[in-house]
């Protein structure tokens, strides 16, 4: 017989038990009690002591959260349990539509602090008053892979930032290289089609290295000075706090007696730019795909928030028309020889989001969110974009008010007569939701000193589909931007188009990215097909436009620009039983100074006994915390700990990569024994740290990289 309690039963028994009818053999289940949930004193006096009820969405107490209801013990499940069905639906409909760019990313909280004030260029608020301090959320992503793809692969990075002002969201939606493949938005879905898995095999996921990438852009000669970059170091960040990043387009500031000012948006990390290697990244996609997100999510959980500089090129109409190329075409980049950066503030992120999916993955970038103060340039790309954003948030959010979701909603008032549609969560009161009205008490204004105007600007010409004819050199900033990098730079780029264009099974595709690319610099070129293995080489692409000879720009470096510093790198340290713990000591304590981390690494992550017989426990064991996770390492290990882990692959890989990687290592003899046997030769980034007063000098060297060791450990392009 069943004996059905009542609820008050039910909500005060510590342990109930119930029969199911018709079931003979049943076993009594368990119930834990709880109370109902109400919006009065019972529900917080709960929430006090730290015990909330588990409830529905409709706000009714769950007494079984471990079985669904059946007819009987053994039985088929019934349709009236609500509580099951309630929960699976939603859990059927937990995913929405990823990004269809930029599936992948993390994000931050943070505030921008105004340093320098534009009062003079512009009416923006947050551009003009010195020591105002504006929240933000800044997202950062890669482009081609999808929301489960690793964070590390060859790929542009997308930098967004949605500054909550006073005068509304003003959204930055940039990317980490300041100009992009295409001129005109018409057509970038080619270009992602063209990006993305090939559709009939759906591989490769997040990667440039295959044909129909490298065949529309052969077929592009606007995107050769992307590709330059995209081929550069510039894609393969060590870190999300170590990547500037750019606004592209050239917008308007417009001041408060109507004139405007053209300017174009950069952030220049505070711990300076810094990138992994080719192999190093390849290996870093297996062995922490989510390096990136895991690395900002520590930095911030440490303290050590991010920070960039918020810096500004502004330039006139007049000095504009002087420009030896058109900054309208978002594939040219102003350089800052020509147009020097002023920085005006700067951005930190100290917080990391309560939820990712309610923030980072509901976040709505659209760079039509502009305030009063800022407007669009006519550059044919950003144009697109100013439709094509808004028209993606309806289908990945699925309503037109995503705008309400605290992610996106302003932090300033704002109100107006739009009303209804899918997941309203407002409740707008009275009779009038237009305007002009003579009946509601409120009344709606509109703003004509202080509202967003747009630049009064006189068109006049012909309706036509056409380029410019001053979008026509396609080849010139390339070349600039190639012989402007490091020679280090500058082969790793060779390199990166040897693979690349290796992974492509069209030889035509091969000849015809040959044949832009003497166009851009002969000796690229040559090069590039001698790593293809073709000696003859095919003609020079006809260019559109003379290729003109621009001055290097030293600052599209990338090595040149990394910061004296070992604030934000990570030195993994690896030990065994017995490890000298003075060395280990001196290590931790000049990094704790310099900002840095330490992360021991050892067999076992457990017990380990140093040379004075205190114990430690690891933060990684070796076999999957490989060296590509740290910038610099260290070898503490006593004769017998060498002699044995000069047999495990896994030390040995720990090793050779160091110093491929041309990472700093720091020895004492037991991990100098490791070296011989692996047969590494010593060189000035080898450093004997069995003395301790030489620690400081193994710290300084790693700083950077071991840049003349590359030609013994690599051939390149
Ligand atoms: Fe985007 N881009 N894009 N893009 N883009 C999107 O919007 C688009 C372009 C960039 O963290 C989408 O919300 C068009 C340039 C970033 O959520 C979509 C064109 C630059 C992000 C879209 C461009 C960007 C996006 C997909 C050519 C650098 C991620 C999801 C006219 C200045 C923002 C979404 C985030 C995202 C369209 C070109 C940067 C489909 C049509 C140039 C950083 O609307």
């Amino acid at each position: 017989m069943s004996k059905i309690q009542s609820s008050k039963e039910l909500q005060h028994a510590e342990v109930n038990e119930i029969e199911i009818q018709g079931n003979e053999a049943s076993s009594p289940l368990a119930i834990v009690s709880d109370c109902s949930i109400g919006q009065g004193g019972e529900w917080h006096q709960l929430a006090a002591q730290g015990e909330l009820a588990l409830s529905t969405n409709q706000g009714v107490s769950i007494a079984d959260n471990q079985n669904s209801l059946r007819a009987n013990i053994a039985g088929p499940s019934l349709l009236e349990d609500f509580i099951l069905r309630e929960k699976i639906t939603h859990f059927d409909h937990e995913r929405i539509p990823e990004r269809i760019v930029h599936a992948r990313g993390t994000g931050a909280h943070g505030y921008f602090e105004l340093t320098h004030s534009l009062a003079q260029y512009t009416s923006a608020k947050i551009l003009s008053e010195v020591g105002e301090v504006t929240p933000l959320f800044a997202r950062f992503s890669t482009v081609a892979g999808g929301a489960g793809s690793a964070d590390t692969p060859r790929d542009a990075r997308g930098f967004a930032v949605k500054f909550y002002t006073q005068q509304g969201n003003w959204d930055l939606v940039g990317n980490n290289i300041p100009v992009f493949f295409i001129q005109d938005a018409i057509k970038f879905p080619d270009l992602v089609h063209a990006i993305k898995m090939e559709p009939d095999r759906g591989f490769p996921q997040a990667a440039t290295a295959h044909d129909t990438f490298w065949d529309f852009i052969s077929l592009t000669p606007e995107s050769m000075h992307m590709v330059m970059w995209i081929m550069s170091d510039r894609t393969l960040p060590r870190s999300l706090s170590m990547m500037e990043g750019f606004g592209i387009h050239s917008f308007r500031l417009i001041n408060g007696a109507g004139e405007s000012t053209f300017v174009k948006f950069h952030w220049r990390p505070k711990l300076g730019l810094q990138s992994t290697l080719w192999d190093e990244t390849m290996k870093l996609a297996g062995a922490d795909p989510d390096f990136h997100r895991r690395e900002l999510f520590e930095a911030i959980s440490a303290g050590h928030y991010p920070e960039w500089e918020f810096a500004v090129q502004l330039f006139t109409e007049e000095q504009a028309a002087q420009f030896p190329f058109d900054h309208l075409d978002a594939t040219k980049l102003i350089p800052e020889e020509l147009v020097p950066l002023l920085v005006i503030g700067r951005m930190v992120l100290n917080r990391w989001p309560d939820n990712f999916f309610a923030e980072t993955e509901q976040v709505a970038f659209c760079p039509s969110h502009l305030v009063p103060g800022i407007d669009f340039s006519n550059d044919p790309l950003l144009q697109g974009r100013l439709f094509s954003y808004l028209d993606t948030q309806l289908s990945r959010l699925g309503s037109p008010n995503f705008h309400q979701l605290p992610i996106n909603a302003p932090k300033c008032p704002y109100a107006n007569h739009q009303r209804d549609g899918h997941m309203q969560m407002s409740v707008p009161s009275g009779r009038v939701a237009y305007e002009p009205n003579s009946l509601a008490s409120d009344v709606l204004s509109e703003q004509p000193e202080h509202g967003f105007r747009s630049m009064g600007m006189q068109e006049n010409g012909i309706k036509v589909r056409a380029r410019s004819a001053s979008f026509a050199d396609h080849y010139s900033q390339a070349r600039q931007f190639y012989l402007s990098l490091s020679k280090y730079e500058k082969a790793h780029l060779r390199s990166a188009l040897v693979f690349e264009l290796s992974k492509v099974e069209h030889p035509h595709i091969h000849k015809a990215m040959i044949a832009h690319l003497r166009n851009i610099e002969e000796d690229l070129a040559v090069r590039v097909a001698t790593g293809l293995g073709i000696f003859d080489l095919p003609m020079a692409v006809h260019p559109a436009q003379l290729v003109q000879n621009f001055p290097i720009s030293p600052a599209l470096q990338l090595i040149g620009k990394a910061a004296n510093t070992l604030q934000g790198r990570a030195v993994g340290v690896l030990i065994a039983d017995g490890s000298d713990k003075t060395i280990i000591d001196a290590i931790e304590k000049a990094l704790q100074e310099a900002g840095a981390t330490l992360k021991i690494i050892a067999m076992s992550i457990n017990h380990i006994r140093l040379s004075e017989g205190s114990f430690v426990k690891a933060d990684g064991q070796l076999a999957g915390t490989p060296s590509v996770l740290f910038d610099a390492i260290a070898l503490v290990l006593t004769h017998d700990a060498a002699m044995l882990l000069r047999k495990e692959s896994s030390a040995i890989d720990f090793v050779r990569d160091a110093y491929a990687h041309l990472k700093t290592i720091g020895v004492d003899q037991g991990g100098e024994l490791m070296l011989q046997h692996i047969g590494i030769e010593k060189d000035l980034g080898v450093i004997d740290i069995s003395l301790l007063e030489n620690v400081e000098h193994f710290l300084t060297a790693a700083k950077t990289r071991q840049w003349e060791r590359e030609h013994l450990v690599r051939t390149l392009a």
